[in-house]
């Protein structure tokens, strides 16, 4: 059957006769939440739906725990209201917030307990992801996230259009307001909710101040009532200047009392329209946006502003990003970094900002590079919890047009150890909030879908999107598992399938590094034109971006040491620090991040640089072509529709893999006249 993507990983095909045969025959679904709201409400019916769908069994709903021994069936509830039905065998679970626990009594009856009612909703869908794979649900499983923040963040505009979105127009925004038809943003709501996704913040950082208006507060307020039975509540980013383009006053000055006065009166109104508003998102001073220091205050003076708003209306957090640098920076001062940025802006900052504020950091100091070194930002704050930012669109990584599965990428950010106070201190356990004692940390990902029927604009992308909420839940789950569970539930369970996804998957994030940008040199798209797409190493320098390579006739690199560079492996704690600092002691899949070598530098690898070069294009461009050969096996296992939309876009890859190919090695040739040892470049 063709299959459109809506659904997702959700498709909960049926299994053959034979296997669901072994399953037992459900008798009811016994949901301890009456209120059709609420997320375990929500759970039961979902519960419901993938039975009937998995396994073609009719199942009824029932709202009291009246069952009899010898009947097949599923309870759903919160500790809470177990414990009410006289279930104290469940008082004391080991659960966190959000958590949930499976019991499965001899293979028949299951119970699902969540610590709050999103818990149950996300044990609801672990259980179906079980049936969906045909797994044994093991007697008693027990599941906590990793950290209680667990976000999306769409860069929607109020005209429907997404910044760095590549899969069309927005779901909820058109022609300046909220849409009427909300249909999508339902089943968006179900996606996040089915991998733990907590949480989303409706609009681009690069805000507009007629979100505020009372015609798009009621859409809020319908965007919310939407999500909320699938456990996701809402925030919203703001334009900085709104006081004065909205407000009719005369400055956005954060310590002005009229401005004060002002953004109270609309976080009033926020909360009268969306009570269990997430909070605020803010770009300031970043990129021409205005923000504090526009009216000569602080950061945490502007954060703080936002912050003491809230205050007075519940748990309401100011995502106050770190993503602050000049963007006309002078290329000529061999000093000047753009990679220095956050830690200079936040220096000093750590124990000024108000208890609600969160620092929202990137994971890279630049910009989603295919490959960047943690922020040094997050070994610099301690009293203030951090959000660790993330790219699901693929924004520098091909737009979905390449295939590129993000999490071994991730896996280098969460696994790195930064040392901070000389303890072992994993950037996944400072963003869990375990290494400083934060209660609330955690993850946020620019997601961007669009109103496309595969929702990011390419069925594999989708896989990013999946993964982004088990890793945020669990960041030690292996990036091997996720993607064979992913491709299991949205192609099926055959063995060819499986593998073909999961070969493909695993070989994209570095085929796609080999052939546009090796080295830690940063992805060589075009900056220029801001499009972030195609070859165009040109474009990187003779800009005020600061995205440099400083390529020149003899030499390629940031120099970005202490010694003779720009400082930057300084601001990391000592070990690491002393690790960057020395190109003997840097690994070669960062040395152009932190050092200036000849072409004919020799890496730990024993090859020249501008070799690598030659050879890891050539390379990578050569796995690409193998992409689509490898789908092909996949013909008549899956539907002819998705069959052809993949099957597409992996020829398009592996043509314009040549052409990132060809375009790079040979712009460096003409750089250097280095020639290739193997002879392939300069000749064609
Ligand atoms: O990388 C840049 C993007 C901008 C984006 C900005 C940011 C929303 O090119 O499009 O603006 O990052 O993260 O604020």
């Amino acid at each position: 059957p063709s299959e459109t993507g809506i659904d997702g990983w959700l498709r909960y095909a049926a299994l053959p006769d034979e296997l669901a045969s072994r399953h037992p025959q459900y008798s009811t679904i016994i949901s301890l939440a009456d209120d059709q709201c609420s997320p375990v409400f929500t759970a039961a019916r979902e519960l419901q739906l993938g039975l009937s769908k998995i396994l073609s069994q009719n199942v009824t709903l029932e709202t009291k725990l009246l069952v009899s021994a010898a009947s097949s069936y599923i309870v759903i509830g919160t500790v809470k209201t177990f414990l009410s039905a006289g279930r104290d065998e469940y008082e004391n679970l080991p659960l966190k917030d959000d958590g949930y626990c499976l019991v499965c009594k001899d293979g028949k009856a299951t119970e699902i307990i969540g610590q709050n009612d999103r818990g149950a909703l996300y044990g609801a869908f672990e259980f179906l992801r079980f049936l969906s794979r045909n797994q044994l649900l093991p007697e008693m499983r027990i599941s906590n996230p990793s950290a209680p923040i667990r976000w999306v963040n769409q860069w929607d505009n109020l005209d429907g259009s997404i910044e760095r979105g590549y899969a069309g127009p927005s779901i909820f925004f058109a022609d300046g307001y909220v849409l009427d038809d909300l249909t999508r943003v339902q089943q968006y709501a179900r996606l996040l909710a089915s991998v733990g996704l907590n949480g989303l913040i409706v609009n681009n950082v690069n805000s507009n101040y007629n979100l505020l208006n009372p015609i798009n507060m009621q859409g809020l307020t319908r965007i919310a009532d939407i999500m909320r039975p699938w456990g996701v509540r809402i925030g919203v980013s703001l334009y900085f200047d709104t006081p004065k383009g909205l407000g009719g006053l005369r400055t956005s000055d954060p310590l002005d009392p009229d401005v004060i006065a002002w953004w109270g009166y609309i976080t009033s109104e926020l909360y009268r329209h969306v009570p269990d508003m997430l909070g605020y998102l803010i770009k300031a001073n970043s990129e021409g946006q205005p923000g504090p220091l526009t009216y000569g205050r602080t950061l945490a003076d502007g954060a703080n502003m936002f912050a003491r708003a809230l205050q007075p209306h519940g748990d309401g957090v100011v995502m106050y990003r770190a993503f602050v640098y000049n963007h006309h920076l002078d290329e000529s001062d061999w000093k000047n970094d753009r990679a220095n940025a956050a830690v200079e802006y936040f220096d000093g900052l750590d124990t000024q900002f108000e208890d609600n504020v969160i620092v929202q950091i990137k994971y890279g100091p630049i910009d989603f590079q295919i490959r960047e070194p943690p922020s040094p930002l997050l070994a610099h704050l301690r009293k203030t919890p951090i959000i660790l930012e993330l790219q699901v669109t693929q924004e520098y990584l091909g737009q979905q047009d390449h295939v590129v599965y993000l999490p071994p990428l991730w896996k280098t950010i969460f696994n790195f150890d930064l040392h901070v106070d000389g303890q072992q201190s994993l950037v996944r356990d400072i963003v869990s909030g375990q290494r400083f004692n934060w209660s609330r940390s955690g993850y946020a990902a620019v997601v961007n879908v669009g109103n496309d029927p595969t929702w990011l604009g390419s069925h594999l992308a989708m896989a990013n999107l999946y993964a982004y909420g088990l890793c945020t839940w669990d960041p030690q789950q292996s990036e091997e598992d996720i993607i064979q569970g992913w491709a299991q539930l949205t192609f099926g369970l055959d063995k060819t399938i499986v593998d073909t996804i999961t070969n493909i998957s695993m070989a994209s994030w570095p085929t796609y590094e080999d052939y546009s940008g090796n080295l830690g040199i940063q992805t060589l798209c075009d900056i220029v034109t801001h499009c972030h797409y195609g070859p165009c190493p040109a474009s990187q320098d003779g800009n005020g971006w600061g995205q440099w390579t400083r390529a020149d006739a003899h030499s390629i690199g940031m120099d970005r040491t202490v010694a003779t560079g720009t400082g930057n492996a300084g601001q990391y704690p000592q070990v690491v620090a002393e690790q960057f600092e020395c190109i003997d002691t840097t690994p070669d899949e960062l040395l152009l991040w932190f050092h200036h070598v000849p072409y004919t530098h020799r890496l730990k690898s024993g090859k020249t640089v501008i070799q690598h070069f030659y050879d890891a294009h050539y390379a990578g461009a050569l796995v690409a072509q193998t992409f689509p050969q490898q789908w092909e096996a996949l013909r008549g296992l899956i539907d002819d529709d998705r069959f052809n939309h993949v099957a597409f876009r992996l020829r398009y890859q592996a043509g314009h893999a040549l052409v990132w190919r060809d375009s790079i090695n040979n712009f460096y040739y003409a750089k250097c006249e280095i020639k290739d040892e193997r002879n392939r470049v300069g000749n064609h």
